[in-house]
């Protein structure tokens, strides 16, 4: 089940909340900031474990924490693509940041997930076409698991809530 949402990822209650995080893995600013702020310390202590394991996270990769204080029990770290006009393979690193951080779910047993609009903040990349990835990576994956049950859109900003309304709408079969 697909749905989206208009609000603030860190109080929304499911299994995981995906995190658009960068390569460090050190927290930053918008989603990420949010994040580690309401989640609190045990997130970042989790990171710098995975640091010291593996060095961060690699754009299109994903890796897992707990989620502190909020109210999911795991947050779901990717790093999304800088946008740069669609010349560093941009489009194929986001579907894999959605892929990998849906496997990961797939892989403990998450059953619910809900995903901010990765890269379309800082990182700039064009909402429409982010949003269409977005979609069909999650709708072609939940064909493939029996884990994962519910995949929730959380928009932050308007434009995108209305992108992803759109669109979700276009997909509802029509009586
Ligand atoms: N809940 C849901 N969505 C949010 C929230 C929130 N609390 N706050 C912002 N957004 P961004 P990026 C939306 O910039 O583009 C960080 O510094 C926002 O409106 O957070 O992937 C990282 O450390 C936008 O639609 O992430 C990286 O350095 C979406 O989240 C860099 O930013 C993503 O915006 C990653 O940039």
């Amino acid at each position: 089940m697909i749905e989206v949402l208009k609000g603030d990822i860190t109080k929304i209650e499911v299994d995981a909340i995906v995190n658009a995080a960068n390569t460090s893995l050190l927290g930053g600013s918008g989603v990420d900031g949010a994040i580690h702020k309401v989640g609190g310390t045990a997130i970042l202590e989790d990171c710098q474990k995975i640091r010291s394991k593996q060095g961060g996270c690699k754009i299109g990769e994903a890796v897992i924490t707990t989620a502190g204080k909020l109210p999911a029990k795991f947050v779901i770290h990717t790093v999304g693509p800088v946008w740069n006009k669609g010349k560093n393979n941009e489009e194929k690193l986001l579907a894999s940041a959605y892929f990998n951080s849906l496997k990961l779910a797939s892989d403990n047993q998450i059953q619910s997930i809900s995903f901010p609009n990765i890269s379309t903040g800082i990182y700039k990349f064009p909402k429409q076409k982010a949003a269409k990835i977005a979609i069909k990576t999650v709708s072609d994956f939940l064909t493939t698991t029996a884990n994962l049950k519910k995949v929730i859109f959380v928009c932050f900003d308007e434009e995108n809530y209305k992108i992803y309304s759109e669109l979700l709408k276009k997909m509802k079969p029509r009586k």
